[in-house]
């Protein structure tokens, strides 16, 4: 057997004579591939046969959904792409779920999707799908590899463009274009340099920050892609003007930092909402500022309406999309940062005036929204107290606090939707970009386990944490046996409070507890981690946590998977979807009593 870390990955030069199956092993090469996550297909068996030979590691997972997740993993940890790779029709149909989480995670994911040969095409033979029109809203390019002679030329484009665009990218391949002779050179990666914007926008940009009385920036996930946060924390340390992390971006800017407020969005920081809600001028750096992101919190509407919003973002297409700009940049987060900073450097600052008063303001509110968090031990409202009551295991309040306390500082966590998961972004705080991964706006169950293992494939050296609700970790549970054939270590920490709970909180708070398909009667998480080759503990008791939770980080270091298995009451927080519910109305008489 080849030893890949061994393997020279030099890429042949020049026009050769070779196989389509070469020209694509190649163009992966020097697109600087490593891993490819994938099932095995008689689809691609023929180009699989030299990934060793390549020096490309193939890890194989339980399913496709898993393997394009640990692709999206493996390219928001490390900046470098993705890539995931399956069997036609039924493994490829298999990654759509998680081909859109990537796309709205904005992960260079690039899927390669072998199709049925072009001679049976439209007969029905034998998995058959057409691959194009499912991926067609969920990729920023396809490319189909419509004669075996341009393998090279597609694939280095639909990497090229992956990085481009910031999401997944597919490469289609009818199956039997893999074999045959080509005669074609590998094209060299076209790695476009993004500027910082506009320059007349630039100096509309700074004017309005000189002129802030209270200026707040919001870094979002662009901060962290483009690198940023040194050159975020130099603006924001020139303007002394408090940073909010964007929704699910908590590493988008260091909690350690005295301009630092937390998150916004749902479940976020109370203190960068009211901070926030103070501004006169807002820039948004690197953030799209997604609609469910900049909603309504604990019944309070944060977002400054009459403030002046500057808003950068490398994709043009976001900018004054969702909230009304004044000023619109398009440019690279980290490069706009540097050029506003530039420009400010020798100009006089009207927020110089009342700094001391600013930085109380920020100091004040941060310590508030830490005391309310040391002291908020469980929920308050009448159905949580209720099931709690008698309940021998956690509140999760209480839980996620020690996990918190024990958290590892290289850690890389992946929160799953879920109540508990969504409460957890109040007590996850980073002090380095690349240490948090949301399950974002595709918002799908079973995200967080399959992403951390690509995470850790992706960064070995750290310690790879995925939060998950019970529900939610039966969908992704499989890829344990990833963790433990793979050795790909990581720690699993299931939050078992026996029920869909996100979803059930929309049955107590709009349907009068009428509890359908809710309840969950689980086995023990832990037994089963066991016997599939990983370590599983169950946790029952708020002592037991910090401990049990650090063991299990450790263990990665000997190569060990483990699942800590956390005992929850069945209390719930706040709502998802308080947006979008409404209370039933019932017309037809047979309905009636279901108001
Ligand atoms: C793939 C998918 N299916 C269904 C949903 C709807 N959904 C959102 S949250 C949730 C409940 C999550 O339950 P669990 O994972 O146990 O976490 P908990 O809410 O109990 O903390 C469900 C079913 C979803 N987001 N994704
Ligand atoms: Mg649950």
């Amino acid at each position: 057997m080849t030893d890949i870390a061994e393997v020279k990955r030099v890429v042949v030069a020049g026009k050769q004579r070779m196989t389509p199956s070469e020209a694509l092993i190649e163009t992966l090469v020097a697109q600087g591939v490593r891993d490819v996550f994938g099932i095995v297909g008689s689809a691609y068996m023929d180009a699989l046969d030299l990934f060793p030979a390549a020096g490309i590691r193939f890890i194989p997972t339980v399913h496709e959904q898993g393997a394009a997740h640990m692709a999206d993993g493996y390219s928001r940890v490390s900046g470098r792409h993705g890539v995931c790779i399956g069997q036609n029709g039924p493994g490829i149909t298999n990654f759509v779920t998680a081909i859109a989480a990537a796309y709205w995670a904005h992960s260079p994911v690039v899927a390669i999707t072998p199709e049925t040969g072009s001679m049976g095409v439209g007969l029905g033979g034998f998995q058959e799908t057409d691959q194009l029109p499912i991926f067609s809203k969920i990729t920023k390019y396809q490319a189909h590899v419509n004669n075996p002679a341009r393998m090279a030329e597609l694939t280095a484009r639909a990497f090229d463009r992956a990085i481009l665009e910031l999401g997944p990218t597919q490469l289609n391949i009818p199956r039997d274009y893999l074999y045959g002779e080509i005669e074609c050179e590998i094209p060299a990666p076209n790695r476009i340099e993004r500027g910082p914007g506009g320059g007349a926008s630039l100096d509309a940009a700074a004017d309005l920050l000189a002129q802030a009385r209270f200026p707040v920036i919001i870094a979002g996930g662009g901060v962290v892609m483009s690198n940023g946060v040194e050159a975020a924390t130099a603006l924001a340390e020139a303007l002394d003007a408090p940073v909010c992390n964007s929704y699910l971006h908590n590493d988008s800017f260091p909690a350690s930092h005295r301009l630092w407020c937390g998150p916004l969005g749902y479940h976020g920081s109370k203190a960068a909402m009211k901070i926030i809600a103070r501004a006169d001028v807002v820039l948004a750096l690197g953030s799209r500022l997604g609609p469910f992101g900049v909603l309504p919190q604990y019944g309070f509407d944060y977002w400054p309406a009459s403030a002046k919003l500057i808003q950068v973002d490398a994709d043009p297409k976001v900018l004054g999309l969702v909230k009304k700009t004044a000023v619109t940049v398009n440019g690279d987060a980290r490069e706009a940062a540097t050029a506003l900073a530039a420009r400010l450097a020798h100009r006089s600052l009207a927020c110089t005036a009342n700094r001391d008063e600013r930085m109380g303001i920020v100091r004040s509110e941060k310590e508030a929204w830490a005391k309310e968090l040391a002291e908020w031990d469980f929920e308050k409202d009448a159905w949580s107290l209720e099931v709690a009551k008698g309940s021998q295991y956690m509140h999760p309040r209480q839980m996620l606090r020690e996990l918190e306390r024990a958290m590892p500082e290289d850690a890389m966590v992946s929160t799953d939707i879920g109540n508990i998961c969504q409460i957890a972004n109040s007590y996850l705080k980073f002090s380095r970009p690349r240490s948090m991964f949301g399950a974002m706006m595709f918002g799908n169950c079973g995200y967080a386990f399959p992403t951390m293992i690509g995470c850790k494939a992706g960064a070995p050296e750290r310690t790879a944490i995925a939060y998950v609700g019970d529900g939610a970790w039966c969908m992704s549970f499989g890829e344990i046996l990833t963790c433990v054939r793979e050795n790909i270590p990581v720690t699993a920490v299931v939050f078992n409070n026996q029920q869909w709970g996100a979803e059930k909180k929309n049955h107590v708070d709009f349907y009068s507890n009428r509890f359908l398909g809710v309840n969950l009667d689980n086995p023990s998480f832990a037994g089963i981690a066991r016997a599939m080759g990983a370590e599983g503990v169950t946790v029952e008791r708020v002592p037991d946590v910090a401990e049990a939770f650090r063991q299990a980080c450790k263990a990665q270091k000997d190569g060990r998977t483990t699942i800590v298995e956390l005992m929850c009451t069945r209390e719930l927080g706040d709502p998802f979807r308080r947006d979008a519910l409404k209370k039933p109305a019932r017309l037809l008489d047979k309905y009636k009593k279901f108001q």
